[in-house]
C-alpha cells in the first residue's frame, strides 16, 4: 500500500465484533517514530481524557490545573529550567482548553491589545493567532477550535522558539477535520471473534460514509493481518457534538458487525 501521509490523516482504530457482541473500544495508534534524535532531548506530553499531545523540550516542566480558572475545562503551564514556580499570571507556555465564551472574550481582549493578527495550521487544523504585547511583555496566543470547546495556545515571545518545537510537533488524536478534503483511515482489528479480511470493503459505512478502499496490514503488531479502510472526510454525516462515530458491515458469511470508537471533531 501507498505510505499514508500521517500529517494530514488521523487514524481512528476500531475493534470490530459480530453485531451480537456489540463492543466499543479505543486503542491508542502507535505513530511509527521516524524522526532523527534533536538537540536538545524532546519528551512527549500525551492527554488521553482531551485527545492531544505534543513534544517539548525535556528540560522544561508541565504543571496542569494551576490557574483555577472555573471557566477553564483543563490548563497545563510550562516552565523553563530556569523557572522555580510556573507563572500563573503570564505562562512562559500555556495549553489552555476553554469554553467557547471564554476563547470569543479572550480575542476580544487580544485585539483590544493591538495585536496583530494572522491565520496558522496547528495539528492540522486552522487557527488565529495573536500577538500582542501585555504589562510590556510581548506574547502569543493561537485560539483553536476543539469540539464543544476552544484551545488557546499561548506563549512569551521569547519563548517563541519552544512554542514552536510544540505547535509543529502538536497532534490531535482520533480528531475529524470536517473542513478537510482528505482521506481519514480507519483501522479495523482482527481479533478472536473474527478475522478482518473476511469484511466485504464495499459493504462497510462509517458515519455514513461508504468505504473507497481497503488494505490488509498488521495496524497494532500483533502478527495478524488487520484492514485500513478510508473514508472520505467530505462524505461524513458527523456535527461539531458528535464524540462517538459508528462502523458497519457485512463479512462474506452475512454476518453484521458494528464497533465504535470516540472522535471530536475539530473543524469551526
Ligand atoms: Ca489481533
Ligand atoms: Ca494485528
Amino acid at each position: 500500500m501507498k505510505t499514508l501521509n500521517k500529517k494530514l490523516l488521523f487514524v481512528l482504530i476500531i475493534l470490530i465484533v459480530p453485531a451480537g457482541l456489540f463492543a466499543s473500544f479505543v486503542y491508542k495508534y502507535k505513530q511509527p517514530s521516524t524522526s532523527t534524535p534533536t538537540i536538545p532531548v524532546l519528551k512527549t506530553y500525551h492527554n488521553e481524557e482531551f485527545g492531544f499531545e505534543f513534544q517539548y523540550p525535556a528540560d522544561w516542566t508541565l504543571h496542569p490545573s494551576v490557574l483555577k480558572n472555573p471557566l477553564s475545562k483543563f490548563e497545563l503551564i510550562g516552565t523553563a529550567p530556569e523557572e522555580k514556580v510556573p507563572n500563573t499570571i503570564i505562562p512562559s507556555i500555556l495549553v489552555n482548553i476553554v469554553t467557547p465564551d471564554f476563547a470569543d472574550r479572550a480575542s476580544i481582549s487580544f485585539k483590544n491589545l493591538n495585536a496583530s493578527t494572522s491565520t496558522v495550521i496547528v495539528g492540522g487544523v486552522e487557527g488565529t493567532k495573536y500577538e500582542y504585547e501585555f504589562e510590556s511583555i510581548p506574547q502569543i496566543a493561537i485560539v483553536l477550535p476543539f469540539g464543544e470547546y476552544r484551545m488557546i495556545l499561548g506563549a512569551r515571545k521569547e519563548y517563541e522558539g519552544v512554542f514552536n518545537q510544540i505547535l509543529s510537533t502538536f497532534q490531535f488524536l482520533n480528531s475529524i477535520n470536517l473542513n478537510s478534503q482528505g482521506v481519514i483511515p480507519v483501522a479495523v482489528l482482527t481479533n478472536e471473534f473474527f478475522n478482518a479480511r473476511d469484511v466485504i470493503i464495499g459493504s462497510v459505512f462509517f458515519a455514513g460514509a461508504a468505504s473507497l478502499r481497503g488494505n490488509p496490514e498488521d495496524v497494532d503488531n500483533d502478527g495478524d493481518l488487520d484492514l485500513i479502510l478510508h473514508f472520505d472526510t467530505q462524505s461524513f454525516n458527523l456535527t461539531p457534538a458528535d464524540t462517538e462515530a459508528t462502523l458497519t458491515g457485512r463479512l462474506d458469511n452475512d454476518t453484521l458487525i458494528k464497533g465504535a470508537d470516540s472522535i471530536k471533531i475539530i473543524s469551526k
